[in-house]
């Protein structure tokens, strides 16, 4: 069995969130936009498929840097082709992206899935077949009713409650939000949010990610009062001695690094230095699975935590498979929009959540995504 073909297919759908100009989603009109199909093709029909950003994985990246090291290759050497695709990274002038790197990952893991017969999340280990969901909130915003006071926040954590979560993270506000950065708004945010869901429920901070370190420590400390689970990336993560700093003078929680470049390699580094406290990998941050699932067995070795970021099959499927995690992320979700309303492209969304709060490993070959394909194939545009 060898890869034959990989190919990118961009189409067109709509979507009802918007980016302000920091990058931050919101709820807006619905809105015409596209996404990606990468898949990659055996010779006897087995593909592997994942969903991505149209940016991810242009043509010329795929022809220069994946297909000459996937086609001709057996489809389960994803530690192999990882690797192959992996060290192009260096003099690729920053073409070859850890997200473009995942998502090559995460198609070799689909497809070796059903050239298996096995679930993702069961060839990385199968830990558990389900676990808890935190819900993840949109970063805050000045919407009448949405998540532009304290009082919003708290109102919007009863409610995720009663969907079934078990455990609660706030984004706060940021900018271009009036008033943001100020961690006395994230704070009251914080404070009128333990107050709703009382003293048994695990909270957790995503704060503005630029702030100093003074105003970071009197958040933690603060945070701590209220016995938050955790706060995750409050300063530049490229400041390694600023969380070592902040770790060891405080007694809450520091989750990191997120979105700090470095893979695996870069974890290691904040666990040596001791700048976190639990660790922090996503898929589409590290590369892929295959980081992601090194990240974890490293941090274990450690007895810490790896809290997996983002949503989506591929940090589900890590998720399930490692003992040391706490909670899925699901998000980010917000009062104005249905997280649980499939896409357009989707026949159902990656992560459902049953009333109890948890979302399930599906028994079925691959990562587990149920993909509407006719719709894909009906709206394919031609770059
Ligand atoms: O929009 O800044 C943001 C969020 O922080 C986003 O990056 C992401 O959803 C996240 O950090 N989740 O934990
Ligand atoms: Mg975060």
């Amino acid at each position: 069995m060898k890869i034959e073909t990989v190919e990118a297919v961009t189409f067109r759908h709509t979507t009802n969130t918007v980016r302000d100009s920091d990058g931050h989603g919101h709820p807006g009109p619905v809105s015409d936009t596209k996404s990606c199909l990468l898949v990659i093709t055996c010779g006897d029909g087995s593909q592997g498929r994942v969903i991505c950003r149209t940016g991810d994985v242009r043509e010329a990246l795929l022809e220069r840097f994946v297909r000459p090291n996937l086609i001709g290759q057996d489809p389960l050497a994803t530690e192999r082709l990882w690797y192959a695709v992996y060290k192009w990274q260096r003099l690729s002038g920053g073409e070859m992206t850890d997200r473009a790197l995942a998502a090559v990952d995460l198609a070799l893991w689909d497809l070796k899935g059903k050239v298996c017969g096995q679930p993702v999340w069961k060839l990385l280990g199968g830990y558990r077949p389900k676990i808890l969901a935190y819900g993840s909130t949109m970063c805050g915003d000045d919407l009448e009713g949405g998540l532009a006071t304290p009082e919003d926040y708290a109102r919007f954590a009863e409610w995720m409650i009663g969907r079934g979560y078990k455990a609660v993270k706030l984004h706060g506000w940021m900018p271009p939000v009036p008033g943001a950065p100020d961690v006395r708004m994230d704070y009251r945010a914080c404070a009128a949010v333990r107050e709703a869901v009382g003293p048994d429920i695990p909270l957790m901070l995503d704060p503005h990610h630029f702030y100093s370190r003074t105003d970071t420590l009197w958040l933690a400390n603060k945070l701590a009062e209220l016995d938050y689970r955790w706060m995750e990336e409050p300063m530049e993560e490229a400041s390694i001695s600023s969380f070592k700093w902040l770790t060891a003078n405080t007694d809450l929680n520091i989750l990191g690094p997120e979105t700090m470049t470095g893979k695996h390699w870069t974890r290691a580094e904040w666990v040596k230095h001791d700048a976190c406290d639990l660790v922090r990998a996503g898929v589409w941050d590290v590369g892929g699975i295959g980081p992601a699932m090194k990240i974890a067995n490293m941090a274990e070795s450690f007895h810490m935590s790896c809290e997996m970021h983002g949503t989506g099959a591929g940090n589900l499927a890590v998720a399930l498979a490692i003992p040391n995690t706490s909670f899925y992320e699901r998000g980010l979700i917000h009062p104005f929009i249905d997280y649980d309303e499939p896409k357009e492209y989707q026949n159902r969304i990656d992560d459902e959540m049953d009333a109890d709060g948890y979302v399930h490993g599906r028994e079925v070959p691959g990562l587990g995504q149920d993909l509407n394909m006719d719709y894909i194939e009906a709206n394919r545009v031609n770059d």
